[in-house]
């Protein structure tokens, strides 16, 4: 024992610590000789920070010693992976949490008002021209998508990028994500001719709940024919959990020398790429642009090249995606907030924020639609692009750190205490919270049907929705994706037939079409008008797939269902009449678990029965041209 001491007090004095520090806590202190200087000077931080209750409970030495250097272990990251350490984390808290009390309001002092941004109409000569000028900037773009959520809400097991985006193909979310980041760079190095084809980056942010499965998904798909070293995973630690007004850190429940901890939000993503120096080597390989993205929108790539292409246009240093809002929809609304003393910003108001606090600037009916049967606030959707040059100026002063909030349940009106111990918060949207005001800030608006469709909800509370209002489940999710497609051909002259009403999992849907294409097909309109030719009709029944780049639609009658594939060099023509069974959407319980979780959430799978399916392996030019005949034999 005695060399044990010795060997304590001369690590003290080494850090020039006098060791009366833990006083307050003996029972650290008669543990002193398992820890390292590093460990020691934690543990002095964290009793000058109030967190003496963290060692109430600790044993004798000698008693679940490696749970105590776990337990410091924990703590070395939860400080280096915070910007500034749990000290700052700590202090912020106590004063977000001393707001909350009071029942300070965030946004005091601030009038909203409606933004400026572009509200662009799919197909018209602006859309066709954003869309070339955003296919030129695409090679300088490097793309982030944010898929640390365990998507509560939606209740599914696995993780949500894994998901089929639509099950006619059973593509999933990140293939589709990945093959239209490929598509984008191959269609922006075809522009730019003479250039050297430069790969786009893509970052992944993940969390302990998703990093080892979204590195499976990858691997055992040969990262969906992206290059490995193309993609980057980044992941998010979670932050200490908070027990009361004094921001002491929660103990968890499950193990008593562990912090409880909870995911901070989204808006971790600023801090890693900071912090991981990929920005930098964005911006001296040439890169101007980072988009940002969420984890299940499969009709956001809709959007990706005009959007682009206002970027570039108006020069925004942000430029926030969104789509027409109805009063009161969960989504947040981009506002403009002017203070008293004369600062603005155009930022997102999250949407349980945005009606009290119209309310509270002199308009007595909070959020309300306006004549066009919509909000004056536009819905953010959460996929942001923002302009690399300047932000790496604005992180190197923030370090990549957002300003956070809290959320404490409280137990009573005292508010002396919680429901359960809460954390703070970030969301990546805030970033222009701390932007100067020259900063270029603004908004890209399209057509909900064309640019998105989240999966968030699950069945039971997807079909408890409010009449109108958006289910945001994987029913709707897929069968906006047919919906979308099939309004994309009719713009480009298909007779596509009207959609049916039906109901799966309790929600009532359009049924359209089921039309999909792989991105290398067509990324933009000019891409479908392009491809598309002649007199072309697509019955309601009907199923279309087309997965290779040089497919051409000419004079085409679709009834039933039709596959085509084809490489690179082989030019196929489809035509002529197609006719058979096709596939049918068959209904299933989301309860009856025999059926594979993916399948139920949605209620339905495709029963194929019959399809004419072409696959063109050979280079050569090909024509697909079946006549029509009366049984269900089809002649090509
Ligand atoms: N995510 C992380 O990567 N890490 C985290 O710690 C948390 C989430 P949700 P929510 O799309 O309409 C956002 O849970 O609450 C990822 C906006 O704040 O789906 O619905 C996660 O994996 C809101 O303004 O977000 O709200 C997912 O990819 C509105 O735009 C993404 O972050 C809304 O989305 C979003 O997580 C929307």
């Amino acid at each position: 024992m005695a060399s044990t001491l010795e060997s304590t007090a001369e690590k003290l004095s080494t850090l020039g610590i006098n060791g009366d520090f833990s006083s307050s806590s003996p029972n650290l202190q008669k543990n002193f000789h398992l820890l390292s200087p590093h460990q020691i000077e934690l543990a002095k931080t964290l009793l000058e920070l109030g967190q003496t209750h963290l060692f109430e409970h600790w044993a004798e030495p000698g008693v679940a010693d490696d749970e105590k250097k776990a337990f410091f272990d924990q703590v070395a990251r939860l400080n280096s992976s915070y910007p500034d350490g749990l000290e700052s984390y700590i202090k912020t808290a106590r004063e977000l949490l001393a707001d909350s009390k009071a029942g300070r309001n965030p946004f005091d002092g601030f009038t909203p008002s409606v933004p400026t941004g572009d509200v662009l109409t799919f197909g018209d000569d602006n859309f066709i021209k954003f869309e070339e000028t955003g296919i030129r900037e695409a090679q300088k773009a490097a793309f982030v998508l944010v898929a640390g959520g365990l998507g509560e809400r939606l209740g599914y097991n696995g993780i949500k990028v894994a998901l089929p985006r639509e099950t006619t193909t059973g593509t999933c979310f990140l293939q589709h994500y990945i093959e239209s980041i490929l598509a984008l760079q191959e269609a922006s190095h075809s522009l730019a001719q003479g250039e050297v084809q430069k790969k786009i980056p893509f970052v992944i942010m993940t969390s302990d709940d998703t990093h080892s499965h979204t590195i499976h998904l990858l691997e055992s798909n040969s990262y969906f024919g992206m290059e490995p070293t193309q993609v980057k995973l980044l992941k998010q630690e979670k932050v200490a959990c908070l027990d009361d007004n004094e921001a002491r850190l929660a103990v968890d429940p499950h193990n008593k020398y562990r912090i409880q901890t909870k995911p901070h939000g989204h808006g971790d993503v600023h801090s890693l790429l900071y912090s991981s120096g990929l920005l930098n080597v964005w911006r001296d390989a040439g890169l101007r642009w980072v988009l940002f993205f969420q984890d299940t929108n499969g009709l956001l790539f809709n959007a990706i090249p005009a959007a682009i292409g206002v970027s570039a246009t108006r020069q925004y240093h942000v430029n926030s995606l969104a789509v027409p809002r109805k009063a009161k929809e969960a989504i947040g609304g981009i506002t403009r907030l002017t203070h008293v003393d004369g600062r603005t910003m155009v930022i997102n108001v999250e949407y349980n924020q945005l009606d009290p606090l119209l309310r509270a600037t002199g308009h007595p009916d909070g959020d309300v639609n306006g004549e066009t049967g919509f909000s004056p606030f536009p819905g953010n959707i959460n996929q942001l692009i923002l302009e690399l040059g300047p932000y790496i100026e604005e992180l190197t002063k923030t370090k990549g750190g957002i300003k956070e909030f809290v959320n404490p349940k409280y137990k009573d009106a005292s508010k002396t205490s919680f429901k359960s111990s809460t954390r703070l918060e970030c969301m990546m949207q805030d970033y222009p919270k701390t932007l100067p005001p020259i900063a270029r800030v603004g908004f890209t608006v399209m057509d909900t049907w064309l640019a998105y469709a989240p999966v968030k909800n699950n069945p039971d509370d997807a079909a408890k929705v409010p009449k109108g209002n958006p289910y945001h489940s994987a029913t709707s999710g897929e069968m906006a994706i047919y919906r979308a497609n099939s309004l994309i051909l009719r713009k480009a002259g298909v007779q596509v037939a009207d959609p049916v009403q039906e109901v799966f999992n309790g929600q009532e849907v359009e049924v359209w079409p089921r039309v999909t294409w792989k991105p290398k097909w067509a990324l933009t309109y000019s891409d479908i008008k392009r491809k598309i030719n002649g007199n072309c009709s697509i019955s309601q029944r009907s199923t279309m797939v087309i997965k290779g780049r040089n497919v051409f639609v000419e004079d085409l009658s679709l009834d039933g269902a039709l596959v085509i594939d084809a490489i690179e060099d082989a030019e196929v023509k489809v035509g002529g009449s197609v006719q058979n069974k096709g596939w049918i959407l068959e209904k299933v319980d989301y309860k009856d678990t025999s059926i594979p979780e993916e399948l139920r959430i949605r209620g339905f799978r495709v029963e194929k029965v019959e399809e004419l399916e072409k696959n063109y392996t050979e280079p050569g030019k090909f024509s697909l041209k079946p006549l029509r005949v009366k049984s269900t034999h089809q002649v090509t």
